[in-house]
């Protein structure tokens, strides 16, 4: 070992000695975590520092996060010596003890996992901590059972657990080769490859037995196959050869195929020769999906049925089934399905379920604002006011990723916060213009709610001339501008749209040239507005007048919301329900679904969802 090893080493030891003598109340998860609380006095605050302590912490915690996954022991260490009861302390503690675990380091590993608050820990550690009792104490893994029913990628932690289960023969064996005929489906052959090799049959066919059998699906299922209108034949005249569990798979995985698409008949034939044990929940929304886009009520209710418990009580699948029962004229059993839909929170099929019961919307809060006593204790405790030191540096300074982080150590402060508390917080956030987490923290209560803060309208004069000035309904803009920006000004997406309109520089471009304002607009808090509205009314004059077309529209694109449309006029909510763009879907149904909160709180004469949405024309 070389010196500076040794110099390192050595303070790493010390940094480690430190972190594991520091069990100050600071440093454990404060009581404040946890339990329901009743009424604001009881929060606790936790310590505060300085926010230059907290800048310094910020200004190494990038680099710090990359030290530890590139396998460096001591900065991580030395960042928790200061930083440790925080979102900061929290990311670096799950990315250093990622890469403990990917190293075999399992003292230091065992040490820093008990540091880390259960909530806090990602799915990831978790396996890595599962990895460990199992490959050392032979404990038998509760996260492997789960995790071997995803059909999907996992992060190579998850991997290691379900390949060391796998071995010790600890799975199912029909739960692991469903994932594996899943991950064949997913294009993720590698992971494929390791899992059956550890369960003792390689896709190779070396061993014979299964492995060998399930190699053959993947000239049916393979990602690129299975959507070929050859595959159905092709799984026809294999059939012979294969087991019913994977032809039962497989159509699973063609059905799925052909729903993403559209062809919704075709989906629905192939769904029909599925084991429908085998689906995943992904897979059972699209199956239910091509029979409501049919409207084949009896289908559907059937497919409903046969989901799980927790995938039935999404009041999705509630408000749906009750739709069949209606259709089917069993009418006390649709109304008790409507009350659980209605009674399931604030969401598009709450809102359409409560039409149904002949109720409308309800914008009047059930508890009083809460007080200036209560909300400056609230500024006091140490996570809140470090989330908000942060976010006025990160405004002060536009930096976007410290944004990001903010919200993080805000997300972090109010965890396991009763409701009481939560209402404080988000008007401290709200006082404070952190209006993303004003709306996020009000938006968590379920008992206790302050419509004015889940819906808040800043910007109104701007906001209300420009719908005005285009003939659009600015409750609508409100409910846009809510889910595309959260009313953050700077607020840039992954691909680039800009501001709380959340406009693509190339959109804006065409916007300009249209309207004649400058492309440079987009950046103003003014101009963006104006673009963002100036472009929901263009949409929605483009498609048919319908909001629910013109939303699909503005955010996937008016040629893509057009092509999504049926032959015939369909109900809305069909064709909400059928956007194929797990973005834009989401996106529409949060869109009307605030809407119609934004016109309840405006006095608007319409507060009705249904009629809101009404029909999409055909194309
Ligand atoms: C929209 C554009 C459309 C464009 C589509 O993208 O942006 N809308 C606006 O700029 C207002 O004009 O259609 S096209 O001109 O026909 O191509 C498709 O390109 C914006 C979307 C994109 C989306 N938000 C408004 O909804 C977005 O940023 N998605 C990424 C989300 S995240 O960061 O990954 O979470």
């Amino acid at each position: 070992m070389t010196s500076t090893h040794k110099f390192k080493y050595s303070l790493l030891a010390t940094a480690v000695a430190m972190l594991a003598a520091c069990s100050s109340p600071e440093q454990v998860v404060e009581p404040i975590n946890g339990k329901e609380q009743s009424s604001g006095h009881q929060l606790k605050t936790r310590t505060s520092e300085s926010p230059s302590q907290t800048a310094a912490d910020y200004a190494v915690f990038q680099s710090t996060l990359t030290a530890a996954k590139q396998g460096d022991d001591y900065l991580p260490a030395q960042f928790l010596s200061r930083q440790s009861d925080s979102a900061m302390g929290e990311a670096v503690r799950n990315e250093w003890l990622k890469s403990l675990g990917n190293r075999n380091r399992w003292d230091l590993f065992q040490q820093q996992y008990a540091k880390l608050d259960a909530a806090g820990r990602s799915q990831e550690v978790r396996c890595y901590g599962e990895y460990q009792m199992l490959s050392q104490q032979g404990k038998k893994s509760e996260l492997a059972a789960e995790v071997v029913r995803e059909l999907g990628r996992q992060a190579p932690g998850c991997n290691r657990l379900l390949e060391e289960a796998a071995r010790r023969g600890d799975l199912k064996q029909a739960d692991a080769w469903r994932r594996v005929r899943g991950l064949i489906s997913n294009n993720q052959l590698t992971d494929a490859r390791n899992l059956a090799a550890a369960l003792g049959s390689p896709l190779d066919g070396s061993a014979g037995g299964q492995g060998a059998q399930e190699a053959l699906l993947m000239n049916i299922i393979g990602s690129s196959a299975q959507k070929s209108p050859a595959a159905a034949v092709t799984l026809e005249n294999l059939s012979g050869s294969l087991s019913r569990e994977q032809t039962g798979f497989a159509w699973g995985v063609l059905g799925y195929a052909q729903a993403k698409s559209q062809n919704f008949g075709a989906a629905l034939s192939y769904y029909n020769r599925a084991d429908r044990k085998q689906l995943s929940a992904d897979q059972f929304d699209w199956y239910a999906r091509s029979a409501l886009r049919l409207q084949r009520w009896n289908e559907l209710a059937d497919i409903i049925r046969s989901m799980n418990d927790k995938q039935q009580k999404d009041p999705t699948w509630l408000y749906w089934l009750g739709r069949s029962m209606a259709a089917q004229g069993n009418q006390s059993e649709a109304k008790r399905l409507y009350e659980q839909a209605a009674d399931s929170g604030r969401n598009f099929y709450a809102l359409l379920a409560g039409e149904e019961l002949g109720r409308s919307v309800n914008t009047r809060n059930n508890v009083s604002e809460a007080g200036s006593s209560a909300i400056n204790r609230m500024a006091k405790d140490g996570a809140i006011e470090r989330a908000l030191n942060l976010f006025r540096a990160s405004q002060n300074a536009d930096d976007w990723n410290m944004r990001r982080q903010a919200q993080a150590e805000w997300r972090y402060a109010i965890r396991g916060f009763g409701e009481d508390d939560l209402l404080t917080a988000a008007q401290l956030a709200f006082n404070n213009q952190f209006y993303e987490m004003a709306i996020n923290t009000a938006d968590s209560t379920n008992q206790k709610l302050n419509y004015q803060l889940r819906y808040i309208s800043p910007f109104k004069d701007l906001t209300t001339a420009y719908a005005k000035q285009v003939g659009i309904d600015p409750a609508w803009v409100y409910g846009l501008i809510r889910q595309e920006s959260r009313f953050m000004m700077g607020a840039r997406s992954s691909v680039g749209a800009h501001g709380l309109m959340q406009v693509m520089p190339a959109t804006a471009q065409h916007i300009a040239g249209k309207i004649g304002m400058s492309q440079s607009e987009l950046y103003t808090t003014e101009g963006n507005i104006r673009m963002g509205t100036w472009y929901m009314a263009d949409t929605k004059a483009r498609l048919g007048n319908s909001e629910v077309l013109a939303s699909a529209g503005y955010n996937a694109g008016p040629s893509r919301a057009r092509q999504w449309q049926g032959s015939a006029p369909m109900e809305a909510a069909i064709y909400a329900e059928t956007i194929p763009f797990n973005e834009t879907r989401d996106y529409v149904k949060k869109v009307m679904a605030n809407a119609t909160y934004y016109a309840s709180l405006f006095n608007e004469p319409n507060v009705s969802l249904k009629k809101r949405i009404g029909t999409v024309p055909g194309r």
